[in-house]
């Protein structure tokens, strides 16, 4: 009885938009959604850091140094928040940690595909940062308070990271064949993956129902995506760069586009950690990334690819 009394004013206070403060009564169910999502996020920017960590010796110029590095230091800043909200339910970040190591805990599928040249970098601040901005608006108004907070600051710096993408991107868009040619695999090997990082389509997705029932999550996976696609294709159009989707095609409407199916078996594959990447990094816990080794070896595997492409072709 005091238990229902208990669900029926947490869920009132939800609907009224208070948010839930961390000594407030939740139902358990809730503390565990908003705690596996916290705690993936907060290891997405803590891992997302390594891809675009080992360009930072590699940058071309020492604007771009800078601006790389400030950037991957944003990024430890939001999982330190993170990992921050996460603590006041109650875990401990060893433990946090300890779940990351052992392949317990998620962390976003995008960073499971290797940066292989310098656009990549570009493609990952326009395109997954952009996707993350997309997706972490609403999170300024989730339910739970310390998220909450946490993810205004986080919104604020991200879209200082999409735009540092965007002029990554304009720059080798305009430069030399070589250049441009480098910007567009990078979309190429890009766009699906930023798709993926909203999550399974709508009916696949079991977390969604309680999500949007207790306020974690505003808007569906779905939504979000579509609202993606919209902003993104015709940033791709400036960039005199084609998205690589034969399906992709204005629906005048619905007022946006409709597009092709994001491949849902490899999502899958790599969020049960069998990516490019992650077998590795769970393998070799934290050491995978010593010295940049894995993104040479990585480079090194894709050009012998394209090599023997070439010659086959
Ligand atoms: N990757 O029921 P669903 C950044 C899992 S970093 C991996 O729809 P939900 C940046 C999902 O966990 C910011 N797993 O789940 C940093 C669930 O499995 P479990 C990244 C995924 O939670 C450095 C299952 O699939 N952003 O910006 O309702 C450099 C079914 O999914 C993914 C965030 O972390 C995925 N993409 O919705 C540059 C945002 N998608 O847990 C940039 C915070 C789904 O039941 N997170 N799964 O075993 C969210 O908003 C939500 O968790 C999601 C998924 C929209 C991602």
């Amino acid at each position: 009885m005091e238990n229902a009394l208990n669900e029926k004013s947490f869920q009132d206070k939800i609907d009224e938009g208070i948010s839930i403060e961390p000594k407030d009564w939740m139902p358990e169910t809730y503390r565990k959604h908003v705690l596996r999502q916290i705690s993936q996020h907060a290891h997405s920017e803590i891992i997302g850091m390594q891809p675009e960590g080992n360009w930072i010796t590699r940058a071309p110029s020492l604007r771009r140094k800078m601006v790389l590095l400030a950037k991957v230091q944003d990024e430890a800043g939001h999982g330190l928040y993170l990992y921050s909200a996460a603590e006041s339910m109650g875990v401990t970040r060893d433990e946090l940690l300890d779940q990351l190591h052992t392949g317990k805990a998620k962390y976003s599928s995008i960073f499971n595909y290797p940066t292989l040249t310098w656009a990549d970098i570009g493609a990952v601040g326009w395109l997954v940062d952009g996707a993350a901005i997309m997706n972490q608006v609403m999170l300024q108004r989730t339910s739970y308070g310390p998220y909450a907070r946490a993810m205004v600051r986080i919104c604020k710096e991200e879209s200082f990271h999409q735009r540092q993408g965007f002029e990554i991107m304009t720059v080798l868009s305009e430069g030399s064949s070589e250049q441009k040619e480098m910007a567009q695999d990078a979309l190429n090997r890009w766009w699906w993956p930023s798709l993926m990082m909203f999550g399974p389509p709508d009916e696949e997705s079991p977390n969604s129902a309680n999500a949007l029932k207790w306020k974690i999550k505003r808007e569906g996976n779905d939504e979000l995506r579509q609202r993606f696609v919209n902003q993104t294709v015709p940033q791709a159009a400036i960039l005199g760069l084609k998205v690589p989707d034969t399906d992709l095609k204005w629906n005048e409407a619905k007022k946006g586009y409709d597009f092709g199916t994001p491949n849902w078996a490899e999502f899958k594959n790599v969020i049960s950690g069998n990516g490019p990447c992650n077998k590795e990094r769970i393998a070799n816990k934290i050491h995978s990334h010593k010295e940049g080794a894995w993104v040479r070896e990585a480079a090194e595997a894709y050009a012998a690819k394209k090599n023997k492409a070439s010659i086959a072709a």
